[in-house]
Parts: structure tokens; C-alpha cells; sequence
């Protein structure tokens, strides 16, 4: 019961009132400090600690060396900890992506983390080991009364495989026909890994845009009652062009965004978080 009351309580520091704006901020290891270049102050965590509570983000996502060197900022700043308990560099090109878990349910409690996360590359020849791994987590952290967001990034080299027998992959090809859409952003492929974190029994999947609030409300009914946050991608080239994709997945029924290059990478990142934060919570 106390654990069920926790739980509940975590879910509400990171989706207050049902929504949910989260800072991602674990490109310097997915990507390397090559997102930085541009503004090296967005290296630092105390520049991207400062957005995230100036900004009224509900979470900044964080791997454990961060965590563990700015614990005390983290704490009095306010933001909740979303501790990334697994990741990959760029640097290893294999063409079958695999993300082990490198820290804890029991590290992210004594990090003061809110929530935990997760990547999962379903499509990929590692796949049942992340799932598998990924399920293991789910129900630990839920018995420890912990919520857990699963970043669900079908990929792999049968995505690619145009020969493959996979049926959802025969629709996403047509899909991509219709559209300028990326294999892993075409409706089907989005939907099929929303569902594989409803499945696994994720609180909250993040996911690709995929082009459309039409084609997302699909991804946001495959994955119902999990929760569904947009993922935010390169930077594009306006702030409009951000924005009406936050518009259009609020729209389809998502609950918000989790991102980081589309804020952080920004001349003014308070002032998008400001439009962002309009958006998603109306004030
Ligand atoms: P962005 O908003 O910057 O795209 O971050 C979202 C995110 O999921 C990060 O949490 C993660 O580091 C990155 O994207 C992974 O991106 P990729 O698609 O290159 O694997």
C-alpha cells in the first residue's frame, strides 16, 4: 500500500495535473559532447539545471555521473531526477543496437531520483535482452514505488530489410512511400514500440514524432492507459516548427514532451521552454 501511495505521488511530481515537460539531458553520452559545440556553456549541468528550473520542467532526465556530482543542486533546485539507468555511445557503429543497463532501481532511490528510464531498441537483434531487462525493472521499481518512463526506439537492421516478412514492416513501407518519414518514424513502427512499452508495463513511453497529430493518435491509442510524451529530435530550424509539433501531439492525446537539443541547443532556451510550457499546461 505504501508503495502504491508512492508510486502515485511520483507520478504526480512528474505529470502534475496529468502532463508531463521533461528536460533530456543524456545526449552527451548517446551523442557525445558534439551536441554542445554550438553553446558550450550547454555542456554544464549548472547552465542546463538553471533552464530546467527557470523553464517549470516537470523532470530533467540525467545519467548517474551527474546525478551523483550535482546531487545537492539537484535536490534545491526542485526539479525531479529522472535517473537513466541505461545508454550507448554513437562510437560503436553496429548495425544492431544494444543498450545494457549500467545503473539501479536501488541507485536511482539513494540518487533522490523521481523516476526511472529506460531505452529499448525492439527490431533489434538484442531486443528480447533489453526487454527483458526493461521488464525486470518495471516490476522492481514498481514494488519499490517507482515510475518508469521507457524511451521506445524500434531500430535495427530489419528495419531496413525489404525482403522481411514482417507485416508491420510491409505497412510502414507504405507508409514511408506516402510521406518524407524516416523508417523508425512512420506510424506503424511508432505505434508497434509505444505498445511494447504498454505491454511491458511502462508508466510513460517516449517516442518519435511522426509527422502528424492523425498519425499519433494512433501511437497514443496503442499505447492506452501508458502514457505517451513526444520526443524531441534534432533541432529544427524555427521555434515554430517545434512548437506545432508539441501543439499536434497534445492534440492526438500525448501528455507532453520529454526532450533536450530543441531547448537546450536554442539561443534563448527560457523563452521556448516559456512557449512550451503555454502549451502543454496553459500558463
Ligand atoms: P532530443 O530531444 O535531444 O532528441 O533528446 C531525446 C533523446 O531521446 C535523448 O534522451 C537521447 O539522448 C537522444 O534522444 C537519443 O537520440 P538518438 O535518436 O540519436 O538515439
Amino acid at each position: 500500500m505504501k508503495q502504491e501511495q508512492e508510486l502515485e505521488e511520483r507520478k504526480t511530481k512528474i505529470m502534475p495535473g496529468g502532463r508531463a515537460m521533461i528536460l533530456a539531458y543524456d545526449q552527451g553520452f548517446e551523442h557525445g559532447p558534439r551536441d554542445f559545440v554550438e553553446h558550450p556553456e550547454s555542456a554544464k549541468l549548472e547552465y542546463i539545471l538553471d533552464i530546467a528550473k527557470r523553464g517549470r520542467f516537470t523532470g530533467i532526465v540525467l545519467h548517474a555521473g551527474l546525478a551523483e556530482k550535482y546531487e545537492s543542486e539537484i535536490r534545491d533546485s526542485k526539479v525531479p531526477l529522472i535517473l537513466k539507468l541505461n545508454g550507448t555511445s554513437e562510437l560503436c557503429t553496429e548495425e544492431e543496437p544494444h543498450s545494457p543497463q549500467l545503473y539501479s532501481v536501488e541507485d536511482a532511490l539513494e540518487l533522490g531520483a523521481t523516476a526511472v528510464g529506460y531505452t529499448v531498441y525492439s527490431g533489434s537483434k538484442y531486443e528480447d535482452e533489453m526487454q527483458k531487462e526493461f521488464s525486470r525493472i518495471i516490476r522492481e521499481a514498481h514494488r519499490k514505488g517507482i515510475p518508469v518512463i521507457g524511451w521506445m526506439y524500434p531500430r535495427g537492421k530489419s528495419l531496413f530489410d525489404r525482403r522481411s516478412a514482417s507485416k508491420t514492416l510491409k505497412i510502414a513501407l507504405e507508409e514511408q512511400e506516402k510521406t518524407n518519414l524516416a523508417i523508425d518514424e512512420t506510424p506503424s513502427i511508432v505505434a508497434y514500440g509505444a505498445r511494447i512499452g504498454l505491454e511491458l508495463g511502462a508508466d510513460i513511453v517516449k517516442v518519435k514524432y511522426t509527422g502528424s497529430p492523425e498519425s499519433f493518435r494512433w501511437v497514443v491509442q496503442s499505447a492506452s492507459p501508458t502514457k505517451v510524451v513526444m520526443s524531441g529530435g534534432p533541432m529544427t530550424n524555427t521555434d515554430e516548427g517545434f512548437l506545432s509539433r508539441v501543439k499536434d501531439v497534445l492534440t492526438a492525446g500525448a501528455i507532453g514532451i520529454a526532450v533536450g537539443r530543441n531547448v537546450w541547443q536554442r539561443k534563448d532556451p527560457l523563452a521556448i521552454s516559456e512557449k512550451i510550457h503555454q502549451i502543454i499546461f496553459g500558463s
